[in-house]
């Protein structure tokens, strides 16, 4: 008896430690660097015969970061205490550095290797030295080498293969900056993960430990710069007061090769400066931007720059005083130019009542080409409107021969359910960056802004960001891949955005297939079933103004009609959606052929812009053989049933990690699931007084009438779920 209680006993134990070995509590704080053992025994035995010591020669506070991450990655992931030194062991050994620095290194005839990637750019060889085969990770500069160190941890992460390792890789992009949206008062525009990450009553004292592994993270995907202020500027920013402040986080993030960046309000010379005009012709303007950009200089040695939202949504701009958006930009260019700082000024210009909206940024940047001074990067969204779910290309990218042009891409979820639903935007990043623009032939939007087909001598991506002081920094624990996705995307945009879930996956959650492959499909259904249940088809703004959280096709009668979801779908008797083509606003003539001729024909429209570009009749025979009408209704319902899909999916792989992250997202899935009911009923219901066509039997129908989801507006999102 008292054996048999013993075995048990021992049973218990021995389930215990190894359900806390899957199931160990993860918080998400991690985010992709977690480190933890590698349980493979092979794969460990593997890789501790193939890094015996980490071999650096030099030093720097970059170097040192990447000595600290090289050995924090290995000592977990190898589960011993790898050693540090200055020359090799007399075994296989990492041998990190560059041919200045390295004696070592520059013995080991990379030269021409090192001279085919720019200063960036990283190598891992592996090499043979006096008999023994070590690795080797060589860059130009110390924070080629920090990058190399991340990309060469992130192998052993997702277990690949380290021998006969030959990998080279440079940015294509110089600029790769994560915008914030942050306000001076912690608050976060559009943030759905807690407040901002700066904390700026404490600084410049307190520097909270959290930068440094914001700076990490950023670093382990290529970021390399962060404008730290909404783009609806506070100009309080510029004060010395905050100059100090941001000094200690730019003192931070250096190590880390990121630069800080400011949001600047184009009033600051009357705001803060005490001048009577902020004209940017006036002299008196001018000299004030002079000396407010050397005094920012003075605390931050490597600011990069001014990003400026001007004359869009009651932003102040250049045109208060009947100058050119070029006029306005060139001015703080003109401050900026001398430090080698840049301004990344925004084409997300828009008027109420004007022409179409998707049409004015165009209209308003061509005409300027050329004008802008050369350190400007003239910053566009995605697509002509404003981060939908899904838009067409804007059609500024190719457009612009004589202005530096780069991407604003959205990483914050804002017309994505916030950080309540599952949406890895990898898919979406990938279609605009892939898109052809034939601006000069076939050839990508990721071309254009590489700089490529127009030799741009500054060139730029920005990522909107989604982090907040949450303990997961996303609230979403799949927000993270988002992040992570852009930083990787804005790295080397040929990459596919499933390569790169893969990575995530491995890194964030687990090696283990089982996991893996349902989890990945899902992520990369996850978009496409965001744009069902919201807005398939082309359709846009169809969400409630204001928070954009749920659905309200019925909004009009806004202060501007283009705030309104009627002015993007137009439905009527007739059918739905909004033409742009020779019979409506014509906006596809600002895309070169064969695109405009693609999108003019409703034939040629593909079905998932149709309605962006079309008023299309109810009865209109779609390619699947339905009606305009059924392809619609049936659209949202799939939208809903892949939410479904997606639960069943998460359910599946229950146990294949720790439970703390498992039951996060099976609760959100369940949100998301409410939440897509509720915009197809919504939606469905209220097309349907249009069209005046039954949802078909097949379908669930909905259980409320449109007059209920028609109040679900007036609630706050956070008060019905
Ligand atoms: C819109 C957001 C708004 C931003 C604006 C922008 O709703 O909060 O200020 O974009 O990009 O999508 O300036």
């Amino acid at each position: 008896m008292i054996k048999t209680r013993k075995i048990f006993l021992l049973l218990f134990l021995f389930l215990g430690i190894i359900g806390l070995q899957i199931t160990k509590a993860e918080n998400g704080y991690r985010l992709w660097l977690r480190y933890d053992k590698i349980t493979n025994k092979t794969l460990l035995n593997e890789y501790r015969s193939q890094i015996g010591a980490v071999v650096i020669q030099q030093d720097s506070p970059t170097i040192e970061a990447a000595k600290n991450e090289i050995k924090r990655g290995l000592d977990g992931l190898l589960d011993i205490s790898i050693p540090v030194r200055p020359s090799v062991s007399g075994n296989s050994d990492l041998i990190i550095g560059t041919p200045n620095g390295s004696d070592l290194i520059a013995s080991l005839h990379l030269d021409a290797q090192l001279r085919a990637i720019n200063d960036e750019g990283f190598l891992i060889e592996q090499k043979e030295l006096d008999g023994k085969t070590h690795i080797v990770i060589a860059a130009n500069s110390d924070i080629g080498v920090l990058y190399g160190v991340f990309a060469f941890l992130r192998r052993l992460q997702a277990h690949k293969k380290i021998k006969g390792i030959s990998i080279q890789s440079e940015p294509q992009i110089k600029h790769r900056l994560l915008d914030h949206w942050d306000n001076l008062d912690r608050t976060v525009e559009r943030g759905y993960a807690g407040l901002s990450l700066w904390q700026w009553s404490k600084l410049p004292e307190y520097k909270s430990p959290r930068y440094v592994d914001y700076a990490r993270a950023n670093a382990s995907i290529g970021i390399n710069g962060a404008v730290l202020n909404n783009v609806n500027a506070d100009p309080r920013i510029l004060t010395e007061q905050f100059l100090k402040k941001a000094a200690a986080i730019a003192d931070v993030f250096r190590p880390y090769g990121i630069k800080v960046y400011f949001s600047a309000n184009f009033y600051a010379p009357k705001r803060i400066g005490g001048l009577d005009t902020a004209d940017p012709m006036d002299p008196k303007v001018r000299k004030w931007w002079k000396q407010k950009v050397n005094q920012i200089y003075k605390y931050i040695p490597d600011f990069g720059g001014f990003l400026v939202k001007a004359n869009s949504e009651g932003q102040p701009g250049p045109a208060d005083y009947n100058r050119t958006q070029a006029q306005g930009a060139n001015v703080m260019a003109e401050a900026l130019k001398p430090h080698g700082g840049i301004v990344m000024w925004r084409a997300f210009v828009y008027n109420a009542g004007g022409e179409d909206r998707a049409k004015q940024a165009y209209d308003k940047f061509v005409p300027l080409d050329g004008k802008f001074d050369d350190n400007v990067i003239v910053q566009v969204k995605n697509g002509p409107i404003d981060f939908q779910p899904r838009e067409p290309f804007h059609p500024l990218f190719g457009a612009l021969k004589r202005t530096n042009t780069m991407m604003e891409l959205q990483i914050t979820q804002e017309y994505f359910g916030f950080s309540n639903h599952l949406a890895y935007l990898g898919p979406l990043y990938e279609e605009v960056l892939d898109s052809d623009t034939y601006a000069k032939g076939k050839g990508s939007v990721a071309k254009v802004i590489e700089g490529q087909v127009y030799n741009y001598n500054q060139t730029g991506i920005a990522g909107v960001a989604n982090t907040g002081n949450d303990i997961n920094w996303t609230g979403h624990p799949f927000g993270q891949a988002n992040w992570f996705v852009f930083g990787r995307l804005a790295w080397d945009p040929t990459q596919s955005s499933e390569d790169i879930a893969d990575d995530w996956i491995r890194m964030t959650f687990t090696n283990n297939e089982k996991f893996i492959k349902p989890v990945k499909g899902m992520m990369m259904k996850s978009r496409e079933a965001g744009v069902k249940y919201r807005e398939p088809l082309g359709l846009a703004h169809l969400c409630i103004q204001g928070q954009h959280y749920g659905p309200a096709p019925w909004t009009k009668d806004m202060p501007r009609p283009d705030w309104t979801a009627v002015y993007y779908h137009r439905a009527d008797s007739v059918g739905i959606g909004f033409d742009r083509t020779q019979t409506g606003s014509n906006a596809v003539e600002q895309y070169n052929q064969p695109i405009e001729g693609k999108f003019r024909q409703l034939k040629s429209t593909p079905d998932k812009l149709l309605l962006w570009f079309h008023h299309v009749p109810w009865d209109y025979k779609m390619n699947s053989g339905r009606t305009l009408w059924q392809e619609l209704v049936h659209q949202y319902y799939k939208g809903v049933d892949m939410v479904r899909n997606m639960q069943k999916t998460w359910d599946s792989v229950e146990g294949l990690i720790d439970e703390e992250r498992y039951q996060h997202v099976k609760a959100l899935l369940k949100i998301q699931e409410k939440d897509a009911v509720w915009w197809r009923n919504a939606c469905v219901l209220y097309f349907q007084t249009f069209s005046n066509r039954p949802i078909p039997d097949q379908y669930e129908k909905p259980a409320h009438t449109l007059e209920y989801y028609k109040k679900l507006e007036h609630t706050k999102y956070y008060e019905h779920n």
